[in-house]
């Protein structure tokens, strides 16, 4: 099904009018109504006359997370605080959050947006949705929750945390859709087990997985674990929460919401615009938001970008699977890895669990990439043998993938930290 046929399925030429009658309104908006627009508009030789069409976007300077900090927390909202009705924030590794505000119409978009999106991953009114995302200042729980009343679901706000109660829940209420972050679902599965209930059982058929990088090999386990149809979501605060992207049942890419951002993938070094389907830098504006709308946000997440008809009917342009941000890239002795292709690596080999974290430290001048990742219950025999064939057969692999041979540590089933929210995988301790 499709929530909204008339907008999901509309013609390129049709949308590319919409959107560049949008930017139009967006960037005189910008203009008129927040100082720091103006004047880096001015410092840029551009002024809202320079944009008709969709391609003269790239005359517009970007804006970063660090433009959102130096206007904390509500310098860059282009409507007075009357009109403003909610706040989130995301919260940073350091100092303060970035505040992201919505008014009424914002908080109607929005809804509109993972209404479609819910709809393009198979959910309807018949279906009881656990959300089991942090309720509070992250966009995540009050976004979905939003759209997932819209359509009908019956919303089940369980929030995160005491994982038992939310597996009681879920049976007791018949939960059929599972709303969270993978790693947090792959948590509940383990929790599942332990109180001695196969996750299968509790019947759920759809998983609504996003906020955090995730690979397919973590979307094969998950649906494994649960026996449910796995589903990705991409979203930002900055940019509106969740509801930015979503996968339909084809799960060849998340279809954009194109009439409401205008997205574009540019390479992280130069800002140049690369062509569709080349790996790059996802750069969104937004075309719709009033009490915070954004500009050429550099959102860091590394995507490609199709405008391939899909299946699906859907006519917008759809995003790979984000494989990371360019700030987590690591570089380990001036190679370039990326946590997302030590997960695949990892998960390729039998007996290997999907909870890992990568702590990089300095001996000397030279950078150590230490892997630490649990075993499978069934592959822990408690035999160091087996211990150090397999340690051996994942550090060979991990040299085959990546061209460096990090260490190899084998943690006990259980023994890593697990989170409701998004997993913290990097632990750079080269600069502290
Ligand atoms: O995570 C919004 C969201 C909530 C999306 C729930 C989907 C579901 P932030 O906390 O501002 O907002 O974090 C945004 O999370 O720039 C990406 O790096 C990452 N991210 C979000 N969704 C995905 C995804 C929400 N599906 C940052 N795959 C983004 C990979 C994702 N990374």
């Amino acid at each position: 099904m499709i929530w909204n046929e008339q907008l999901e399925t509309i013609s390129r030429e049709e949308l590319q009018n919409l959107q560049a009658s949008r930017l139009r309104q967006t960037v005189t908006n910008v203009y008129e109504n927040v100082p720091y627009y103006r004047e880096l508009f001015s410092q840029h030789g551009v002024s809202p006359e320079d944009v008709n069409g969709i391609d003269d976007i790239t005359k517009l300077p970007f804006t970063t997370k660090a433009s959102l900090r130096d206007n904390y927390p509500f310098n860059m909202f282009a409507v007075p605080m009357k009109k403003v009705v909610r706040l989130h924030a995301s919260s940073g590794t350091t100092g303060k959050p970035t505040v992201v505000g919505y008014t009424r119409n914002d908080i109607e978009t929005w809804s509109e947006l993972v209404a479609r999106m819910v709809t393009a991953a198979g959910v309807s009114d018949e279906d009881v949705a656990q959300v089991s995302f942090g309720y509070g200042l992250f966009t995540g729980a009050f976004g979905l929750h939003y759209g997932l009343e819209k359509v009908g679901a019956t919303v089940v706000p369980a929030s995160t945390g005491k994982t038992e109660k939310q597996i009681m829940l879920m049976q007791d209420f018949g939960a059929t859709t599972l709303i969270g972050t993978p790693s947090y679902a792959l948590h509940m599965a383990e929790v599942a087990r332990e109180m001695g209930i196969n996750p299968k059982s509790v019947g759920l058929k759809i998983g609504l997985f996003g906020s955090e990088p995730w690979t397919e090999s973590i979307r094969a386990e998950l649906e494994e674990a649960w026996g449910l149809f796995a589903t990705d979501n991409y979203g930002l605060s900055e940019i509106i929460g969740p509801g930015v992207a979503g996968e339909c049942q084809e799960r060849r890419g998340m279809h954009i919401s194109e009439d409401h951002f205008l997205v574009e993938v540019i390479d992280p070094e130069t800002g140049e615009s690369v062509p569709d389907g080349t790996e790059g830098e996802l750069v969104i504006t937004s075309l719709t938001k009033e009490a915070l709308p954004i500009i050429r946000y550099r959102t860091r997440d590394i995507t490609v970008k199709t405008t391939e008809p899909c299946a699906c009917g859907r006519s917008t342009a759809r995003l790979r699977k984000v494989s990371g941000r360019t700030d987590d890239m690591l570089i380990i002795s001036g190679v370039n890895v990326f946590p997302s292709q030590i997960e695949d690596a990892l998960l390729a080999i039998d007996g290997v669990a999907p909870h890992y974290q990568l702590i990089v430290t300095k001996k000397g001048y030279l950078d150590v990439l230490e892997v630490q990742v649990e075993m499978k219950d069934t592959a822990f025999t408690g035999n160091w043998r087996d211990l150090e064939r397999l340690e051996g057969k994942v550090r060979a692999h991990l040299q085959a993938v990546l061209s460096i041979g990090p260490k190899v540590k084998f943690l006990e089933p259980r023994s890593l930290e697990r989170t409701a929210g998004k997993a913290k995988r990097v632990i750079d301790l080269r600069n502290k």
